[in-house]
């Protein structure tokens, strides 16, 4: 039995976590106590872990294995039963998702930075998800906090490095340590719900996609699922092979960062589809042939097909959606005749929802869609989900949106960030957005309606959380909401979310940057974004 240490510690502050787990650089995190700090924080913090199993697993990103040991030895001195761990310490953030459930485990550690950036001077990430398979709700995340601002101690065992590259089960101090495939449970999980047999047929009959693994965690996974089990050729997945720092990408799935995707997916003798994934598994781009599918309007298409899909061949409880993301589904919702939810930014949110069985798709503008399947949101999902609508309907990517468009109308839609701005200055453009009485004013062509910072009141267990981001509304339903990012690691990232709504066929096909034109001069006026970060334009546009 190996000894258990009990090592004196002193607090770092700063261990908040912000809209998904605390991300912080590889070398905040590599200094020493710092990762054993909030672990010993989350144990003390989500009830008895004695005999309990914890999944245990991370993007692969640089720091991953060596915080894996870390983790496993405190399990095993804080008396954890048995730790589960995804082979070579990975695990895409749905698949712990599932494999939570799927186990009844008291949940689980996952770690990523998600869409940051990874390497030795990049980031580095860390969130425990609840048994119910989400990521932990604000109370919880709260209490960590104010564990980890005085902790005193913290409990590991002394022992050797676990294998983790070999299947089976081992021990470490007294503590079992399974080691799985972190993609069957997962895959399993897929051919439940989606019509792999149609897939198949699409594919044996020609339907051509590319799917770009961003060197993240999704490559083996999509390599088992679209070329072994669903027998698209091998070479459909590109960046397959998972590396610590994701080949110097930026592994997020956006128009400019996934632009090998958006080059294969251009011209005459394009693929007919072409999909990308981030980091850590959980978000998702969709592409047709010169066709770029924002991720509102995914999940406004992916919930009026979802009977399709023999997984939701029942229809759908509700539809769920972040409050910056268009209203496009819930135009799709009020057509069912099912409800539509609108919550915070952030995952976490749509638990309770999902649970209480209010809602069974989800989704968020930031490349995020999901079901009642896992509590996280899930990229490989939302790729099946529109491969399993491609094969039924044989219409391209194109005619399913536009006709979707011409049936509900469009939300013309945008997001325009501001990245790396000074946080003083990012906190003070709130502020003075927040003191602006804009009720009845004419701002251009658009009356306000009403402006406000938008808190949400959980409609299942009641929890408040406010200043979720400053909405501007207009009297036609326009909208431009602002927000600071809660994942970045340096300085500020400001967000602006601009939407219109446009009911009219002909004008559908208008750039989104030239339909917002009037939107977005009238934020950077509002916001005086200029004069207060220095930005005349921004980062990245989505
Ligand atoms: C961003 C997105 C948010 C998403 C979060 C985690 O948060 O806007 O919608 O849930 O990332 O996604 P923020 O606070 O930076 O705007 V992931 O794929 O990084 O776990
Ligand atoms: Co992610």
């Amino acid at each position: 039995m190996a000894a258990v240490k009990t090592v004196s510690t002193t607090p770092f502050s700063g261990q908040k976590p912000g809209t998904s787990g605390l991300r912080k650089k590889v070398k905040v995190f590599a200094q020493p106590h710092y990762l054993e700090n909030f672990v010993q924080a989350v144990f003390d913090s989500i009830g008895d872990v004695a005999g309990k199993t914890l999944v245990l697993g991370g993007d692969g990103r640089y720091h991953n294995r060596t915080a894996i040991q870390t983790i496993l030895k405190m399990a095993a001195a804080n008396g954890f039963a048995r730790v589960m761990v995804g082979r070579g310490g990975i695990l895409s953030t749905p698949a712990a998702s599932a494999v939570i459930r799927k186990y009844k485990t008291f949940g689980g550690i996952i770690l990523s930075a998600s869409h940051n950036p990874g390497g030795p001077l990049e980031d580095f990430g860390i969130k425990y998800n609840i048994p119910a398979g989400g990521p932990a709700p604000e109370a919880i995340t709260e209490a960590i906090h104010a564990r980890t601002e005085v902790i005193g101690a913290y409990r590991i065992v002394e022992a050797a490095d676990v294998d983790l590259d070999t299947l089976g089960t081992r021990s470490l101090g007294g503590m079992e340590v399974q080691v799985f495939d972190p993609v069957a449970d997962y895959a399993e999980l897929m051919e439940s719900l989606f019509d792999f047999a149609a897939i198949r047929a699409a594919f044996a009959s020609g339907l051509r996609m590319k799917f770009d693994a961003m060197h993240a965690v999704t490559g083996p996974y999509a390599t088992e699922i679209l070329e072994r089990r669903l027998g698209a050729p091998a070479g459909t997945v590109m960046n397959g092979v998972p590396l610590e720092d994701f080949g110097h990408g930026h592994p997020d799935p956006n128009l400019v960062h996934a632009h090998d995707l958006v080059e294969a997916l251009t011209g005459e003798g394009a693929p007919d589809f072409g999909a990308a994934s981030d980091g850590d598994g959980d978000r998702n781009m969709i592409l047709g042939r010169d066709f770029y599918v924002t991720p509102s309007d995914s999940l406004a298409v992916l919930a009026a097909n979802a009977t399709l899909c023999p997984g939701y061949r029942n229809g759908l409880k509700g539809i769920a959606r972040s409050m910056p993301t268009s209203a496009a589904p819930d135009r799709v919702a009020a057509k069912l005749g099912i409800p539509a939810w609108e919550t915070p930014t952030g995952w976490k949110f749509f638990g309770t929802l999902l649970d209480a069985g209010l809602a069974t798709f989800c989704g968020e503008e930031s490349f995020g869609t999901g079901s009642d399947h896992v509590r996280e949101k899930d990229g490989l999902w939302a790729v099946l989900a529109w491969l399993n609508v491609l094969a039924v309907r044989k219409q391209s990517v194109a005619d399913i949106v536009t006709a979707h468009w011409t049936e509900y109308g469009r939300n013309v839609y945008s997001r325009h960030d501001y990245e790396g701005i000074d946080a003083a200055a990012a906190e003070g453009l709130m502020e003075h957005l927040r003191g602006l009485p804009l009720k009845g004013r004419k701002l251009g062509a658009y009356t306000v309606a009403f402006n406000d910072d938008f808190a949400y009141t959980d409609p299942v267990d009641g929890s408040v959380s406010k200043k979720q981001g400053i909405r501007v509304v207009f009297e036609d339903g326009s909208r431009i909401v602002f927000r600071l990012s809660g994942t970045g690691t340096e300085g500020a990232t400001l967000r602006v979310y601009i939407e219109r709504f446009e009911p009219d066929p002909t004008r559908h096909h208008i750039d989104p940057q030239t339909a917002l034109a009037d939107l977005i001069a009238i934020a950077r006026d509002l916001a005086e974004i200029e004069a207060r970060t220095g930005r005349q334009e921004p980062t990245v546009i989505t």
